[in-house]
């Protein structure tokens, strides 16, 4: 850790080990002793491919070798943008063993987006897939190296281009002089964010390794679970809840799925006999609708996670009787904090309610707009605090001073109401953040892009609500007194060739000629929504 980015008090600390909840183990010790405890089993499908526990434990132990052969060291960064491909699991545990730092990019992550990472965690390396979705990423890279003067390494899975093959990385296993220790960071996560530019979030060993093991207990996840990860395999909700780093803990078995609709997912739940995946609001919908059509068998589904955005009640009531397996509604963040409801929880709170915290000391307050806790029923801004919810943002004091209170609970920006058993029901949002079914799109991040356009004056995005993302992002523009007239798909052309992730080129645009102000004269996106509610922005 470094002085900027704050961590847990000591008094905090050895109350988490007292309780258990933190038990100095870390990644790499965890694979080395599953791997002795049972070699064979198999921990990774990808397709055809097949990798035991031996298999993983060794490949990552080379790759360890050859990247430490390379100069990549302990504490360095390494930007990591791999879809769901066993080289995903390669490359992350050879980092988490020799104790550099993976920075979890999105596939969907584009120019703009690598830019900032590889800049801000100075990361030495960035490592890609040669041609994904029919982008090329070695091109990408390219640019960023040049433009990026600690980057020293592109590794690419596949055909390398003019950078390095990660299949030439490898070397003799080596005995690694100083691993990591529990306490130490393992990984940089992304937050979704609501700032300009999206924050870091720094998560050890010990804190996330006990949030898995959380998360196994209240999922079931042991050494006969076979859990799909639909969703892209960097993603906090994959990762964790119980996720793949939870299905591998365990002993059990991870199947990779290179894309989440029902077609492919579907063929690999029955050929795999998957037992438990996690998805978000919009794919349950389409996967219902697919699963009610039948001729697939998905009868080995025990466990279905779906969480990232808001399940509405309707669809979650669909969930039992079309697949035959328990819903858990999962309402997490990458800051931390994750609630499930229970495999025994009853129906109505099933699907009525986000769920209830993992930890006994998980510390949940919710408050009014003055930080004053709210009687229990009220709903309020949910603060929290506990043993795997980080204490700040890697190396942002600013942001730190206003996302945190002074004695560390997280502001998490969602308002909430709890109900007397404690588990929590999600009203609504303060943060400035639209939810495109889970995919987190930061406000100010594209309305930045959007004013850099020379015909623009001003623009706020806004949620619009949506039947199936739920909802999504509505551009509403200003332009320059005098300037020629725009088409909406003048905008959008122009934030996604500014090199930002699809899913952040707004969905619709709108012209008008004022925004609602608030007293201090900032745009009021609260009158800005009514209006659309009302179907008269600005007009
Ligand atoms: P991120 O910061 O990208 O990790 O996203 C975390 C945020 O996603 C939370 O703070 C919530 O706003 C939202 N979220 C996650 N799960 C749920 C859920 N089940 N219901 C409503 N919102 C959710
Ligand atoms: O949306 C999220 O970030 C999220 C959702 C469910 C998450 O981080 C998680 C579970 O762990």
């Amino acid at each position: 850790m470094n002085a900027a980015t704050p961590t847990w008090p000591a008094e905090f600390a050895a109350r988490y080990r007292d309780r258990g909840w933190w038990r100095g183990e870390t990644f790499g010790g965890m694979l080395r002793e599953r791997a002795a405890a049972h070699p064979d089993r198999i921990a990774i499908v990808d397709g055809d491919r097949r990798l035991t526990y031996r298999d993983l434990d060794e490949r990552a132990d080379r790759l360890a070798a050859g990247l430490l052969a390379r100069g990549i060291a302990k504490g360095d960064r390494v930007v990591l943008q791999l879809p769901n491909t066993a080289e995903f699991f390669d490359v992350v545990f050879a980092l988490f063993r020799i104790g550099a730092l993976p920075v979890f990019a999105l596939p969907a992550h584009r120019e703009t987006e690598i830019a900032y990472f590889c800049a801000f965690a100075e990361a030495v390396a960035y490592v890609i897939p040669d041609v994904h979705e029919g982008f090329d990423h070695r091109e990408l890279a390219a640019k960023v190296r040049a433009s990026t003067p600690t980057l020293r390494h592109v590794l690419v899975v596949g055909d390398p281009g003019e950078h390095t093959a990660l299949a030439d990385v490898t070397a003799p296993p080596v005995e690694i002089a100083d691993p990591p220790a529990p306490g130490d960071l393992a990984f940089l996560q992304l937050s979704g964010g609501s700032t300009g530019v999206p924050k870091l979030i720094p998560r050890t060993h010990d804190d996330y390794i006990y949030s898995l093991r959380g998360s196994n207990e209240i999922c079931a996840v042991d050494a006969d679970s076979v859990y799909l990860c639909a969703l892209p395999a960097a993603h906090n909700f994959p990762l964790s809840s119980p996720g793949t780093l939870g299905a591998l803990y365990a002993g059990a078995r991870v199947v990779l799925c290179p894309r989440p609709s029902p077609d492919v997912a579907f063929a690999l739940i029955e050929r795999e006999r998957v037992t438990i995946t996690g998805i978000v609001p919009p794919l349950a919908l389409a996967w219902t609708e697919a699963a009610q059509r039948g001729g697939v068998d998905l009868s080995s589904l025990r466990v279905l996670l779906v969480g990232g955005a808001k399940f509405s009640e309707e669809a979650a009531r669909r969930i039992r009787p079309v697949f035959d397996c328990t819903l858990q509604q999962v309402f997490g963040m990458a800051e931390g904090l994750v609630n499930y409801t229970r495999l025994d929880d009853p129906e109505e709170i099933v699907v009525t309610t986000q769920g209830r915290p993992i930890s006994p000391d998980d510390e949940i307050r919710i408050v009014d707009d003055a930080d004053v806790d709210l009687p229990v029923g009220a709903t309020g801004h949910l603060l929290t605090r506990g043993p795997y919810t980080i204490r700040g943002y890697w190396n942002a004091p600013e942001h730190n001073a206003k996302s945190f209170t002074a004695d560390g609970f997280y502001r998490t920006g969602d308002v909430v109401r709890a109900i007397a058993s404690g588990h929590l029901v999600v009203e609504g949002r303060a943060k400035d953040q639209i939810n495109r079914g889970g995919e987190k799109v930061a406000a100010e991040e594209v309305e930045n892009h959007i004013l850099a356009h020379p015909s623009v004056h001003d623009v706020a995005i806004v949620a619009v609500p949506d039947p199936y993302l739920g909802e999504r992002t509505c551009a509403y523009v200003i332009l320059r007194e005098g300037a020629a007239p725009l088409k909406p798909v003048a905008i959008r052309r122009f934030v996604r060739e500014r090199g930002v992730a699809g899913y952040k080129v707004p969905d619709h645009v709108e012209f008008v000629d004022t925004f609602p102000y608030t007293g201090v004269g900032k745009v009021s996106k609260k009158d800005l929504r009514a209006a659309i509610a009302a179907g008269l922005a600005g007009r």
